[in-house]
């Protein structure tokens, strides 16, 4: 017999939730049970309107009946293949699609399961490249702070965000940070890229002179800092990074798990910038966030460096069980068709001038302290409450979620990116009701 005490679906003791308030959900669940296109259903009937794509992913809109088909169509035809000196044929076709619509010169992708893996993969090729070309004394790595590279060990040593990295003793040694570039004393209310805060990225100068460029192996940023309030580059930033990296020879990573497909209306934000990195992290809208998957775009010259030896040895010793798994690959070749077929990869573009016109209308909104944009993403900064930090926009997360409206918080920043298939309605609606909200909340 069971030693459970309860195994009815209510009994919500068991799973111990990811980065939630678990006390406080417990007592009063947000349960989803249905998801359309831009809408999710929730336990009590009503519907939400969506405004963060899931969490950044969902960048087709939900339950697409493509993306739907191919996953139950490929778990009857091929459920699972390994992964180590065996292949299927999807696996191949997905890593040439995705070479075909990302920057030129990316020529060759690694297959993971979320962006986290992405981040560990690419830290990881970053080093072994250095070491097969000679260059082993390069182990540094380099991020920023207020960066978020997922939740395992590389990411949290490159991230800069103190609660992800705390609690978790030493971390990876030999890791530098640049400073962030938020800059809300000149740069608040900016639409687009902010003006003031380019000349940051000669920090880098600065940690390579302490260091000495053949101790570093590479630089790892987002080029739109996400999870930690919207941080736009400012004008001339990533340009000026990617100079410096070149000067040096340190590899430059643009970690796109959000920026990526789509989101800032080119499908990287490499393309948007005009900054080409020496390799990509993606996740996420990969496959309209449907089933795990992530990968990570490399530059010929760095997997061409691994492909020398003896023919039947191993290039790279690195890989997960599920890398390039069938099904995920056939979620992720529906969803490539359904960008295609809908334009979505660029659609932010098109939208983005009404959906910044629409957000920076919520400016004399109580509280407000700034607003920022991007493509398809928002960004609305709120005063914090004397002494109870992330609690107002907590307070106004929970009343959005009572108004039908799902949005993200972290701090006290309100962060928005909806499904690059929202129309213009669903925009005025969208802002109607955070206006409520905005008004409603203490
Ligand atoms: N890199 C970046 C830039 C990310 O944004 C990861 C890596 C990690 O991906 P996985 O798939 O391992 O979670 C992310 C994830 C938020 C939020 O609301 C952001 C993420 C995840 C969950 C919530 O800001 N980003």
């Amino acid at each position: 017999m069971s030693n459970r005490l309860n195994t009815t679906p209510n009994d919500l003791r068991a799973f111990w939730m990811p980065f939630t308030a678990n006390r406080q959900f417990k007592q009063n669940p947000r349960m989803l049970v249905g998801a359309k296109d831009m809408h999710f259903t929730a336990s009590d009937g009503r519907k939400i309107l969506d405004g963060t794509a899931g969490l950044w992913c969902v960048n087709a809109g939900h339950c697409r009946p493509k993306i739907t088909e191919a996953i139950a169509q490929q778990a009857g035809e091929l459920d699972y293949a390994p992964a180590f000196q065996m292949g299927h044929p999807k696996a191949f076709e997905l890593a040439n699609r995705l070479v075909d619509i990302a920057p030129d010169g990316m020529d060759h992708v690694l297959f993971t399961n979320s962006g986290s893996e992405s981040v560990e993969t690419a830290l990881k090729v970053a080093l072994a490249y250095h070491r097969v070309k000679g260059n082993g004394s390069r182990t540094r790595l380099i991020g920023r702070e207020r960066g978020y590279h997922g939740v395992n060990f590389g990411g949290i040593s490159v991230g800069g965000i103190v609660t992800n990295r705390k609690m978790f003793g030493t971390l990876l040694t030999g890791v530098d940070h640049m400073p962030h570039t938020h800059l809300p004393a000149q740069n608040a209310f900016t639409k687009g890229q902010p003006e003031h805060g380019g000349d940051l990225a000669s920090e880098l100068e600065r940690i390579v002179t302490l260091h000495d460029a053949s101790t570093i192996a590479a630089v790892i940023v987002e080029p739109v800092a996400g999870s930690t309030g919207v941080l736009i580059p400012p004008k001339g930033y990533l340009k000026k990074l990617r100079e410096i990296c070149t000067k040096h020879g340190i590899l430059l990573i643009f970690d796109e798990v959000i920026t990526g497909f789509g989101r800032l209306g080119s499908p990287f934000a490499a393309q948007h910038y005009d900054v080409m990195p020496d390799m990509i992290t993606s996740a996420k809208g990969l496959t309209n966030g449907v089933i795990p998957m992530g990968a990570v775009f490399v530059t010929s010259e760095i997997h061409d460096a691994f492909m020398q030896g003896p023919e039947h040895m191993i290039e790279f010793f690195h890989g997960y069980t599920y890398s390039g798994n069938p099904i995920a690959s056939a979620a992720a070749l529906a969803t490539l068709d359904t960008y295609k077929e809908e334009g979505l990869l660029t659609r932010a573009a098109e939208l983005s001038p009404y959906w910044e016109e629409q957000l920076h209308s919520l400016k004399d909104c109580p509280h407000v302290i700034d607003i920022r944009n991007t493509g398809l993403i928002g960004a609305i900064e709120l005063d914090p409450i004397a002494g109870e930090p992330t609690k107002r926009a907590f307070s106004a997360f929970l009343k959005a979620y009572d108004d039908g409206l799902l949005i993200r918080t972290t701090g006290d920043i309100i962060a928005l990116s909806p499904p690059l298939i929202i129309s213009k309605d669903q925009i005025d609606e969208l802002f109607e009701k955070l206006r409520t909200v905005l008004k409603g909340v203490a």
